[in-house]
This record gives C-alpha cells, sequence and structure tokens, in this order.
C-alpha cells in the first residue's frame, strides 16, 4: 500500500484548488436544479470491480511486452489492486479468474480484508488448456462434441461458485471461445443445443443467491461462428436458463458502430442485464482503456442506466476489463476507474424531465441538446471530492507515481517474460 502521509501530502497541494472548483461548479449546478453533494455522494458509493488479470501487462496474438515488476501471482495482484483502490476509492472489489488465480480461499479472504477488498463474479476458463488437464477444449468445452469434454468443462464452472462461495462472490460469469473457422465444420444448432444443455447443468449448482452471467463476443478465437456471438442469442440463453440468469456485455465485443445503448435499454427492458465489462475499442475487441476513445458512448450507456435505477430487481455489476499493452496497468485502470464514474455522475446530470417533454413533443434537436448539456459538464470537482472524502487521492495517477511504487515493487517481483494476459 501506498504511505498515507504522502497521500495526504499530495492532497494537500492540491485542496484549495479543488475547493474553489468544486464550489464553482455548486453553483452551476445550483441554477439547474441540482444539489452538487447529492451526486457527489452517488458517485461515491459508486463501485466497478478490477478484474485480477487487468494488473499484468497483456498483449496481443503477435506478442507481449512485459512491463516492470509484474504481478507474480494472485496476492501480488491483489497488492496492486488494494493500490488501485486506495487512489480511487472507486475499487472495494476484485474478479478472480479461475484456475490463474486458485489459491487457497481462507489466505484470499484474508489478504483481500488486509487490503480493503472484497470479491466480485468469478470467472471460469474453458477457453484454453491447463496443464495436467485430462481432455482438450481446441474444438471446444460446454458445446464440445464430446460429452466428456463438456461433463469436464461443466465441472470446472461448479468448481469456481464452491471456490466463490468461500469468498463472498455471488455471480459466476461464464465467456467461452467455443465457435468454427471454417463454414461446415459444425452444425450450428445442435453445437447451441449442447451449450444451452451444460449451462443448465451450471445452473443448478448456482446457489440460491447467485447470478449467472453469460458473455457474448461476435468473434475471436473463433472466426467463422461463435456459439455466444451476440447480445440477441445471448438473451435467449439467460432466457431458457431462469430468472437468475443475466447477459453480461463487454462493450468490446460487437462490430463497430453498434449501438451499444440500444442492447442496454433492451436487456433492461426485459429484465436481462446482469452487467458490464468496461473497456472501448476502435477496430474490434481490442480492449482500450475505458473511455479513451468513446467517452460519449460510455455516457449514452450509462444515461440508459440512471433511466433505470430503481426498477425492481436492476442490480447490474460492473466491471473493468481491458488490456494494458503500453501502459502501466495500474494507471490505466485508476484512469479507467474514474472514466466509469464520469460516465456515470453525467447521466445523473441529465435534465430527464425536460428530456422526456422533447422526446414527447418530438424536439429531436432539443433533446439531443439535454443530452449534451450533462455531457459537456467538466464532472472532475464530484469525482476529486468524492475520491478526497473517501481517503482517495485528489489526483490518483500523480499520487501513484509520486509513490515510486512500481519502482519499489519492481525490485522484489522478478521479470517475467512468458505469462499470459487472458482478456476475456
Ligand atoms: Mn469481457
Amino acid at each position: 500500500m501506498i504511505d498515507s502521509d504522502l497521500i495526504a501530502a499530495q492532497n494537500a497541494a492540491r485542496a484549495e484548488a479543488l475547493k474553489f472548483d468544486y464550489e464553482a461548479l455548486g453553483t452551476q449546478l445550483a441554477r439547474r436544479g441540482v444539489d452538487i453533494d447529492t451526486i457527489k455522494s452517488k458517485v461515491g458509493s459508486y463501485g466497478v470491480a478490477v478484474p485480477s488479470w487487468g494488473v499484468g501487462t497483456g498483449g496481443t496474438r503477435f506478442a507481449r511486452f512485459p512491463g516492470d515488476g509484474e504481478p507474480r501471482g494472485i496476492f501480488d495482484k491483489l497488492d496492486d489492486c488494494g493500490v488501485i483502490h486506495q487512489l480511487t476509492a472507486a475499487t472495494p472489489t476484485v474478479s478472480l479468474h479461475i484456475p490463474w488465480d486458485k489459491e487457497d480461499p481462507a489466505a484470499l479472504l484474508e489478504k483481500a480484508a488486509s487490503l480493503g477488498l472484497g470479491f466480485d463474479a468469478m470467472n471460469s476458463n474453458t477457453f484454453q488448456d491447463q496443464p495436467g488437464q485430462t481432455l482438450s477444449y481446441k474444438y471446444g468445452s460446454l458445446s464440445h462434441t464430446d460429452p466428456a469434454v463438456r461433463a469436464q468443462a461443466i465441472e470446472h464452472n461448479l468448481d469456481c461458485i464452491e471456490i466463490g462461495s468461500k469468498l463472498g462472490s455471488k455471480a459466476l460469469t461464464v465467456w467461452i471461445g467455443d465457435g468454427s473457422n471454417f463454414p461446415g465444420q459444425t452444425d450450428l444448432t445442435a453445437q447451441f443445443e449442447r451449450y444451452l444443455s451444460a449451462m443448465q447443468e451450471i445452473y443448478k449448482g448456482l446457489p440460491g443467491d447467485w447470478r449467472l452471467f453469460s458473455e457474448h463476443k461476435m468473434f475471436e478465437p473463433a472466426f467463422y461462428s461463435t456459439v455466444v456471438q451476440d447480445w440477441g442469442t445471448n438473451y435467449l440463453i439467460a432466457r431458457e436458463l431462469g430468472e437468475r440468469a443475466f447477459c453480461l456485455v463487454d462493450l468490446g465485443h460487437h462490430a463497430p458502430n453498434t449501438n451499444i445503448e440500444m442492447i442496454v435499454a433492451r436487456l433492461i427492458q426485459f429484465g436481462k442485464l446482469g452487467g458490464f465489462h468496461f473497456n472501448d475499442s476502435k477496430y474490434g475487441d481490442d480492449d482500450l482503456d475505458t473511455g479513451s476513445i468513446d467517452p460519449f458512448r460510455l455516457f449514452l450507456v450509462f444515461n440508459e442506466l440512471v433511466a433505470a435505477e430503481g426498477k425492481e430487481g436492476f442490480a447490474p455489476a460492473h466491471m473493468l476489463d481491458q488490456s494494458h499493452n503500453v501502459t502501466d496497468p495500474i494507471e490505466s485502470l485508476i484512469s479507467s476507474a474514474n472514466e466509469v464514474r464520469r460516465a456515470y455522475a453525467q447521466a445523473l446530470l441529465v435534465d430527464r424531465a425536460s428530456l422526456k417533454g422533447f422526446q414527447e413533443e418530438n424536439d429531436a434537436l432539443m433533446a439531443a441538446a439535454t443530452l449534451k448539456a450533462a455531457y459537456r459538464l467538466d464532472v472532475e470537482p464530484i469525482l476529486a471530492m468524492a475520491r478526497l472524502e473517501a481517503g482517495g487521492a485528489i489526483d490518483p495517477v500523480a499520487a501513484y507515481r509520486a509513490s515510486n511504487y512500481r519502482a519499489k515493487v519492481s525490485a522484489e517481483r522478478p521479470a517475467v517474460s512468458g505469462a499470459g494476459g487472458g482478456i476475456v
């Protein structure tokens, strides 16, 4: 963890300017009838989970260029996640990936508690073969033609639930790489049938207070067809499985220019939005930092989420899912957690009564202008004040750099070359 005196000194240098900016923004919002402290309080209680694999350096199919002081295992990863939460006060939970993070649950709980962290959704892995694994997933897992392979994949997911139950997790996210690379390679219908019946077995193993999230992804590793390729298929899965099955929307898992906010609205309307993997993309599943390419789209997604707040049973999970290839992963995750909160704050500032009026009157220009009026606001003083009051840093990246955390852990963690990024 970072020395609290260093954070305090960093904050002291910035506190006066922040107070001035916060009051100025508060005055501006008051003219619109908005209480800035109410917004700050909602933003301050909004958390997003960090994926354990996100604190390692990612890579592409071509190469991975390791960073300094990369975590050697889950306990190092938790340390890094603890730093992110310490500085942002926005990432209270970590999402584990099994088997990469498989360790004694009691030790994991103790370590997380010492860092003020809890555990979010569990993630299973049947998209690669593990050392010592009996049967291969080369030709699929939950939808494999061989019932023995399907049974092995089901058993792994049930293991993830069992581990998660000991950690206080309440959800399992299932993403599979199953699909095909050639027309005719697979019977599309039979393959989906096999997937559904395998998922039924996993669903039966869910504890009563757990939710099952299925995550769709258009392509990769399969390049011709993918079993769970889009939100339509994902909705069918959630509907077929039962009331505790929901769709997980990863922002990067769509074709370019897809209207993701509309998908979000549809899933909310029919009670099947389970949660998000936040990231951004320019071309495909690039796993770029959240809000780095299209922050307006992120805002429009949050506009739908805020509009649905208070709807019965509406409790989507929020998690970052990014690949950090050229940045310090801690800095990227800090920035992305802030971007998620920024979009949330902006969406909270939408004048919904006016918007509804313009929609009813078919005043397209003013409806769009109403959204833009909220989006254009610089809400950074709200985010910074929420961090400060929760014990975080006014400027978390600056505080992180001043701490020399990366140089310190680099001295303890030997350089690694081969460890996989593993982004789903
Ligand atoms: Mn994902």
